[in-house]
């Protein structure tokens, strides 16, 4: 990670010795669009990260219990189509409970490589893994999926490369970033590779927008440790109690848009720059799209994929998707 020196100047909070150089550029520049904007890869600092696992326990968070159902009735199947002896890649690991679906449905698997940004997060995933699997090699892969991987050589000795992408965390990309992901998939999985993507359906915003908007305030309250983790690693001075937590289904674009809407007019500072805020003016702050079937495959067929099964819940809540 990159890092720089804090400014002094213009600073009226936390004194945070060193700052993500690219956390910092990435909120300045969110913060000074027309619609204000923060990437929400931002949001899984420890606490961030905390407040997720507590959502997908959530009564009306259906994704991670839907996926998983699906997951537990698919595996056998899925195992038969991937057929024996493969190297399992998962994309953005630390889904423990649909990695080990998998690993126990598979075939003689011959390698897990997790991908993760963490060394530190990938060295205990593995390690636990191995404990569970002692027939299984574990080969984590440091990087971001979606930048070009280092594949280690040694996963074209299996039979077959499957990748893994579960959590519909597809959904959190821009069509860009997803055609580059399906893209970038095919050459590291090879033309003989198969791709299991775990994807949200469009649904009524009855269901929607209680997931995104729960009444216990967890989603809330992920939302807002955004603008406290500015607060704490830029400096900045927002305060929390005069943001609301926003969720809104946006149809055109088929997606639940995360709002953070400010309450009043006000001005924040951080890092030296004042950003003003009108009354009921907005930070956009997540997209969760939300597929059809088809749609989902059209965009991996133009990037090179194969629609191969789909699986979805008795309520089409939810799909997993197999691409070859
Ligand atoms: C990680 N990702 C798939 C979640 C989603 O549903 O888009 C993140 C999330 N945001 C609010 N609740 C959950």
């Amino acid at each position: 990670m990159s890092t720089l020196e804090r400014p002094e100047a213009g600073l009226r909070r936390a004194k945070p010795a060193v700052i993500d150089e690219v956390f910092a550029s990435d909120v300045l520049a969110g913060l000074s669009k027309p619609q204000k904007e923060l990437p929400c890869r931002w949001f899984y600092d420890t606490r961030g990260s905390e407040l997720f696992e507590a959502i997908t326990g959530l009564p009306e968070y259906y994704p991670t219990k839907t996926e998983a159902k699906i997951l537990t009735a698919c595996a056998l199947e899925l195992s038969g189509l991937a057929g024996p002896r493969v190297a399992m890649i998962e994309y953005g690991a630390g889904a423990a409970v649909k990695t080990r679906l998998l690993l126990d449905a598979l075939e003689a698997p011959l390698y897990y490589a997790p991908v993760d940004i963490s060394a530190a997060f990938l060295r205990g995933v593995a390690e636990n893994l191995a404990r569970e699997y002692p027939a299984i090699a574990m080969r984590p892969i440091i990087g971001n999926f979606l930048s070009d991987l280092e594949i280690p050589t040694e996963l074209q000795t299996a039979q077959r490369r499957l990748g893994f992408f579960p959590g519909s965390t597809i959904g959190n990309l821009s069509d860009d970033e997803i055609t580059a992901f399906f893209r970038r998939a095919r050459r590291q999985l090879g033309e003989d590779g198969m791709l299991v993507i775990g994807a949200d359906l469009r649904k009524s915003p009855d269901i929607l927008i209680p997931a995104y908007d729960d009444s216990a305030g967890v989603t809330a309250a992920f939302n807002k440790n955004l603008l406290a983790r500015i607060n704490r690693e830029l400096g900045g001075d927002f305060d929390l109690e005069r943001f609301s937590h926003k969720a809104v289904w946006n149809d055109a674009d088929s997606r639940i848009e995360m709002h953070l809407v400010s309450d009043i007019a006000q001005s924040i500072t951080l890092l030296g720059k004042s950003f003003d805020f009108a009354g009921g003016e907005s930070i956009h702050t997540e997209n969760s799209r939300k597929f059809s079937v088809p749609g989902l495959q059209s965009l991996a067929e133009d990037c090179g994929w194969r629609p191969v099964r789909v699986w979805e819940d008795p309520q089409k809540l939810f799909s997993v998707q197999m691409f070859g």
